[in-house]
Formats: structure tokens, C-alpha cells, sequence
């Protein structure tokens, strides 16, 4: 067995994990990462595509931000098309300047393995059989590795795992409470090199259900639809989603659009999922291990973004300050931030989306809310605020 020692394990290559591993290396804190697929795996998944400026401003401070800066688009605006009508919310008019940048996951995780690869940090892709222990008294982490059995102690562990991880099931039943609702029906998802349909990103509630016109860069598009849970991604030509998608549009969007073949096509089942706390003794849980938001509100990487900054500087304070002041605030601090989120995310989800079970009453409800939204400067602003990030 090999014994590693270190002050952070940090579990997860993701962008949260590996955002972690950027900023404690740039305060000279010892860590080290621990995944379990291959680096080439972590970085072609397909995930998200729009970063808060908060989330901006932390890929700058971890000095990340090269790529982003020079590829990043940013856009200072939304539209949102519902009765066959588009209307643009101004995102900047109404919150003082702010705007979003569209840059894709797979980007943000790049440029983070490249600045940890060009500083020589320890990494173990492809660990398998992962376990974290002991983490109310001397934490460790035990794994397997180029056909060698390891383990590494450390003052702290970060379970940054994801939904599926090893670290929030490694905590004891009695010790953490979870809160979740599952939406029924999920996003079909797909990726084409055509240029997106309109400057903007457009958010679409119709009677078919919604869609969402998105992109990458100028020459790449990123598109979804509602669709039911029972549906297959092989149920899905090209041709189907594309017909699909126009039947969604307002006309002139529809004769706008440009269509060719998709580079990748995936469903995800649409989740709200909170757990409280995020700290368990000497174990943190930062991003999708510790909350899930369905995607509706662009908030998912954004979370795992602010999770972080408030990780790194509680362990920063903790190493160079000697104060406990941040890492026992941690939990308190994210799920402030955590649960409002969730609820813009929901509040989206629920207004955009056709629900099967919705009577018609309800529909006819949502579509006044929705109206009234758009047609409000205190209905704009509220929209624009949540959906630009709220102050850390
Ligand atoms: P990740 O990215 O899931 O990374 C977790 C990592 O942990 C590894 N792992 C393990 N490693 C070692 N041992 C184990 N036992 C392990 N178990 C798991 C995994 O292999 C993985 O590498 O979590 P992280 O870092 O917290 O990041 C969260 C984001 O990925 C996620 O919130 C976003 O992608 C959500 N999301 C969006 N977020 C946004 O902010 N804006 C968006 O526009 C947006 N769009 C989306 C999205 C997610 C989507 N899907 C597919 C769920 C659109 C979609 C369709
Ligand atoms: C994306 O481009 O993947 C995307 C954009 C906005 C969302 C969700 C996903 O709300």
C-alpha cells in the first residue's frame, strides 16, 4: 500500500474540483485529485454553457481565463418566445450593467487541466473503487491506481463527485437530510456545427412544449427540447428534432434556422435535489454532490462555481490565517445561496414547461404570471437579477 500525505483530497475532476485544485495550488496549499474516469472522459462531456460574471471573475482569479476571455461570448441579453412572440429581456438595463457569457463547460474543464498539467499538480485518473474514511477524526482516502493500492491522508476531504459520487453515500443516514423533485420529462440535447439562429439565446414555452436555442460559439448551435421520460435518444433522427424544433419557433425564427448533422445528442431527466448540511465533519460537498438544479435556469456550474470560492477561502483563511471562521460558516453560507437558486431554477422550470397534469386552469394561470413578467419592469428585473447570479 502506498501512503500518501497531503492537506486536501479532493474527489472529483469536474469543474468544481478541479477549480478547487486551481486555487488552493495558487495559494500554496498541498492537494491532490482523485477521479475516476480518464481526463479525455472529463473533458468532452457536453454539460453546460453559460457562466455568471461571478463565475467569470473566479476563472480570472484562479488565472484560468485566457481562452475564456478571448473565446467567451458575452451576452447582455435573453429572449423568451411564448404565445408565437419573442421578447427580449435586457438583462444589463435591468441590473446595472451585468451580463452573462456563453462558454461551454467543456471549455471551463479544458483550461483547468491544462493550467493543473502545466503546474505538474498530482492527479489520479482512472482511480477505481474509491472510498472516503474516517472523516469526523483523521480523514482518508482509500483507492486502487495503476495496479496499486493507495491511500491518502489529509487533513481535509472535498467530496466534489458529483450526483452519483462516493462521498454524500459515505455519510451516515442519521447525520444528513436530502430534499428533491423529480420533473417528468427531460431535455433532449443536441450539438451542430451551424450557426446559432439568433444573437441571443431564446427560451421558448409552446404548446408543444419548451425548447432552447442556444450556442457554443458563432459557428456552433446547442438546442433542446422537452421531451418526454419514456423517449429514447435513437427515437430522435436528425430530421425528427429538426422538424420538432421548428414546429416550437415563431416563424421567422423558424426560417432563420440553420440545420445540419449533430455532433452529439443526449436526454437528461430534469432533478431538484438539495442536501443539507455540506459539511460533515472534516468533508465538505461542493457542486452536483451536494445539489442538483434542473438546467432551465443556467445555474448548475454556476453553483459548483460559488460552493468553491466560499470552499477555497474558508481552507486559504484556515491554512494561512489559522481561522476556523470560514470552513464552519461553509455550509450555512452555500445553502443561502443554494436554495435561492434552486427556487429561480424550479419557478423557470415550471413556468416554460408544459406538465401533462397541468388542468387547464393551470395552464391558463401560468401563462398570466408569465405575461405579466414580461410585460413588469418589477417582473423584467426580477427575472434578470436571478438569472445573472446573485451576489456571493
Ligand atoms: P461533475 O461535473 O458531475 O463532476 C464530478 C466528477 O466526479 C467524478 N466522480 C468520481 N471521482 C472519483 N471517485 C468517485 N467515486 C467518483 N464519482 C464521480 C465524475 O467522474 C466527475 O468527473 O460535478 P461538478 O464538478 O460539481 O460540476 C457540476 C456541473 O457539471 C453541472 O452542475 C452543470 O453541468 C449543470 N448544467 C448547467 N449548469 C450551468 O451553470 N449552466 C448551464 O447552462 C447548464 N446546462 C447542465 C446544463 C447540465 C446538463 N446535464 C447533462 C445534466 C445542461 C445539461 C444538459
Ligand atoms: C446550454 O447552452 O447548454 C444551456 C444554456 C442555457 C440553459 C441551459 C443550458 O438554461
Amino acid at each position: 500500500m502506498e501512503i500518501v500525505k497531503t492537506k486536501v483530497a479532493i474527489i472529483g475532476s469536474g469543474p468544481a474540483g478541479l477549480l478547487l485544485g486551481q486555487l488552493l495550488y495558487k495559494a500554496g496549499i498541498d492537494h491532490v485529485i482523485i477521479e475516476q474516469r480518464s481526463a479525455e472522459y472529463v473533458a468532452s462531456r457536453i454539460r453546460a454553457g453559460i457562466l455568471e460574471q461571478v463565475s467569470v471573475d473566479l476563472l480570472e482569479q484562479a488565472g484560468v481565463d485566457q481562452n475564456l476571455k478571448a473565446n467567451g461570448l458575452p451576452h447582455s441579453g435573453i429572449e423568451i418566445l411564448t404565445n408565437g412572440k419573442k421578447q427580449r429581456v435586457d438583462l444589463s438595463l435591468l441590473t446595472k450593467g451585468k451580463q452573462v457569457t456563453v462558454y461551454g463547460q467543456t471549455e471551463v474543464t479544458k483550461d483547468l487541466i491544462q493550467a493543473r498539467e502545466h503546474a505538474e499538480l498530482i492527479s489520479f485518473y482512472e482511480a477505481e473503487q474509491v472510498q472516503v474514511d474516517d472523516f469526523y477524526s483523521k480523514p482518508k482516502v482509500t483507492f486502487h491506481y495503476q495496479g496499486k493500492d493507495y491511500q491518502i491522508e489529509c487533513d481535509f476531504i472535498a467530496g466534489c463527485d458529483g450526483y452519483h459520487g462516493v462521498c454524500r453515500a459515505s455519510v451516515p443516514e442519521d447525520k444528513i437530510k436530502t430534499f428533491e423533485k423529480v420533473y417528468p420529462f427531460g431535455w433532449l440535447g443536441v450539438l451542430a456545427d451551424v450557426p446559432p439562429v439568433a444573437d441571443e439565446l431564446i427560451y421558448v414555452q409552446s404548446e408543444r412544449g419548451f425548447a432552447l436555442c442556444s450556442m457554443r460559439s458563432e459557428t456552433r448551435s446547442r438546442y433542446y427540447l422537452q421531451v418526454p421520460l419514456t423517449d429514447h435518444v435513437e427515437d430522435w433522427s436528425d430530421e425528427r428534432f429538426w422538424e420538432e424544433l421548428k414546429r416550437r419557433l415563431d416563424p421567422e425564427s423558424r426560417e432563420k434556422l440553420v440545420t445540419g448533422g449533430s455532433i452529439e445528442k443526449s436526454i437528461a431527466p430534469l432533478r431538484s435535489f438539495v442536501t443539507e448540511p455540506m459539511r460533515f465533519g472534516q468533508l465538505f460537498l461542493a457542486g452536483d454532490a451536494a445539489h442538483i438544479v434542473p438546467p432551465t435556469g443556467a445555474k448548475g456550474l454556476n453553483l459548483a462555481a460559488s460552493d468553491i470560492a466560499y470552499l477555497s477561502s474558508a481552507l486559504i483563511e484556515y491554512y494561512l490565517d489559522g481561522s476556523e471562521q470560514g470552513i464552519n460558516e461553509y455550509s450555512e453560507k452555500c445553502l443561502q445561496r443554494v436554495w435561492k437558486a434552486e427556487r429561480f431554477s424550479w419557478w423557470m422550470t415550471h413556468l416554460l414547461h408544459r406538465f401533462e397534469t397541468e388542468s387547464e386552469f393551470d395552464h391558463k394561470i401560468k401563462q398570466a404570471e408569465l405575461s405579466y413578467i414580461l410585460s413588469s419592469h418589477a417582473g423584467q428585473t426580477t427575472l434578470a437579477e436571478n438569472y445573472v447570479g446573485l451576489p456571493y
